[in-house]
């Protein structure tokens, strides 16, 4: 075994990737990702004793948010920045550690995570390469996988925290539990109802740091509105952003604007077509493609630069990898790497839009327009038309059809299932789970289009909101007494805080596909399944049954 990883829905053989991933990563990588999260659960213990003595730690969480996200599936492929990263992380657990010592904080006995040396790359790749550094090395399977449940949780908590504090949003208490749970992974007298209950606290903060994210990017950039994306090109040279930061989206077009280079979206980007202060710029053309999966084919063909700002990355062609860009989290070795803002300044995005320059216009893949827009500030403004959809029975049902796309052939299921629902039910979707049916041309119920596109992943909390506000109207008691049924596709560690952040909020039975999390071991899966009715996912004929006579 070189390496073990079971933190997506890939994972080798529904179990775990142990020679090279499925995604593409490596050994060698992934063991410097182990090695990242290990040592930031060693800052965290730190940490938590500087909250005690209310010692003030400059840039503490958002380095451990910073490195969380880029273990993130599909986000960061390239060895040197982990090397960087894990140096520097030693280097601040370290001063941190001095810091406290001054103060007279006794330390007591530290685990490893905060007290381990390296002087070297040699010695960063030795210690990844240790057995007590990676997933294996908590023994109980049951611990393992709540250890592992909880820290894939905090990875997505990161990436959204991120983004919300690029746009200037930060809420301390997130990273205070991000550094308290991170900790928690490390204590071996917590019982496995603790542990649980730690579980569930996650989903919490997740609910938080969606809220945060969601008041960023509306407070920064408008509320989404109902839209009409083009899907086709036009004859100017381009570049395709994808990823989830809105903060870069925003800056590469004003550095674009008025220099006859086009900008289009990729993947979880397409919700930015969707924001009021985008909308203004005309060189903003539109999307192009699909899911990150389809992204060899889609780069190849759109001719011109890409740039990455977050997950998901995939191993390019040789053809194309010239002209990838990553920034943020994201990286890829190869890929020239755009460096962060300094001193509130913006990225510069120069070399990209110079490049872009020189290389010619998209190839046409399709014509046309997808609608998209359906956040809760659009949903609320049209709520007299939905409630008397739902009262005079137009809308019998709603599928909340949210979550990731990827590139398993069962994933059809999603296609199948969307095109087979009942022309009285609504999709309620957000993240890249979207692509499988939002050029269906599903139709619309007086107006309300089938699918209603909240937006990226984290945008999902304008689902949960959305649901709420229903069973206000409708002055229910529970949640789960709305006519919403939830079909979740999941792929990484973004949806694992969703679906935590769900769980948090009391939502129950949903069905989860294409695969169940290779992490969740036998009993921890019992425990979703008794406790929340989680359900995998079945053939198409048998679900539509289950979830219409429900
Ligand atoms: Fe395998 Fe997924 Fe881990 Fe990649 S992220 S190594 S595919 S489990
Ligand atoms: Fe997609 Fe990677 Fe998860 Fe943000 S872009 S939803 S998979």
């Amino acid at each position: 075994m070189n390496m073990f990883c079971y933190q997506c829905q890939e994972a080798a053989g529904g179990k775990g990737c142990t020679k090279v991933g499925v995604c593409g990563k490596t050994a060698d990588v992934s063991n410097l990702q182990d090695l990242m999260i290990y040592a930031l659960k060693g800052i965290s213990v730190l940490g938590l004793k500087a909250d005690e003595i209310e010692l003030e730690t400059q840039g503490m969480d958002r380095f451990i948010i910073e490195g969380l996200f880029m273990t993130i599936t599909n986000a960061n492929f390239d060895k040197e920045r982990f090397f960087e990263k894990i140096k520097d992380a030693l280097k601040l657990r370290d001063s941190l550690k001095e810091d406290l010592i001054a103060k007279g904080v006794e330390l007591g006995e530290l685990k490893d995570p905060a007290t381990f040396t390296i002087n070297s790359n040699d010695e960063i790749v030795f210690k990844a390469n240790s057995q007590e550094v990676g997933v294996l090395a908590t023994e109980n399977e049951d611990v393992r996988s709540l250890r592992e449940l909880i820290t894939y949780g905090l990875k997505g908590m990161a990436a959204y925290a991120e983004h919300a504090d690029n746009l200037g949003f930060e809420d301390k208490e997130i990273g205070k539990f991000i550094r308290k749970a991170l900790a928690a992974t490390l204590d071996d007298s917590l019982t496995a109802d603790e542990l649980v209950a730690l579980t569930l606290e996650t989903g919490e903060y997740g609910v938080k740091t969606m809220a945060l994210l969601d008041k960023a990017n509306t407070s920064s950039y408008g509320n989404p509105e109902i839209t009409e994306v083009n899907i086709g090109v036009r004859n100017n040279p381009a570049i395709l952003v994808s990823g989830h930061d809105l903060k870069d989206f925003e800056e590469l077009l004003i550095q674009t604007e008025g220099t006859g280079v086009d900008v289009y979206t990729h993947s979880e980007m397409l919700p930015a077509n969707y924001y009021p202060a985008f909308k203004k710029f005309d060189h903003f053309v539109g999307n192009y493609g699909n899911a990150w999966w389809n992204q060899k084919e889609e780069f190849e063909k759109f001719n011109g630069a890409i740039l990455f700002t977050t997950n998901c990355i995939v191993p390019p062609l040789a053809s194309y990898a010239d002209r990838v860009y990553t920034t943020g989290s994201s990286g890829y070795p190869g890929f020239k790497h755009i460096a962060d803002r300094v001193d509130g300044g913006a990225k510069d995005f120069s070399e990209v839009i110079a490049h872009a320059k020189t290389l010619p216009a998209p190839t046409e893949i399709e014509t046309g327009k997808i609608v998209g827009g359906f956040a809760h500030a659009q949903v609320f403004a049209l709520a007299d038309k939905v409630v008397d959809a739902v009262k005079t029975g137009a809308i019998k049902k709603f599928f909340v059809m949210a979550g990731c796309d990827g590139r398993m052939k069962s994933r059809n299921y999603y296609t199948d299932f969307a095109a087979a629902l009942p022309k009285d039910t609504v999709i309620l979707t957000a993240g890249c789970a979207k692509y499988r049916y939002n050029k269906l041309n599903l139709g619309d119920i007086g107006g309300i289009p089938r699918v209603l596109d909240a937006g990226q992943c984290n945008d999902s909390y304008s689902l949960a909101v959305i649901a709420m506000k229903l069973k206000e109207i409708f002055e229910l008691n529970d949640i789960n007494e709305l006519p919403i049924a939830y079909n979740i596709a999941w792929y990484e560690q973004k949806a694992v805080i969703v679906l935590l952040a769900l769980l948090s909020l009391g939502v129950k039975n949903i069905h989860l596909g294409p695969t169940l999390p290779a992490f969740l071991s036998p009993n921890v899966a019992n425990v979703l399944v008794e406790t929340f009715g989680i359900a995998p996912i079945g053939t198409v004929e048998e679900d539509m049954k289950l979830f219409l006579e429900a």
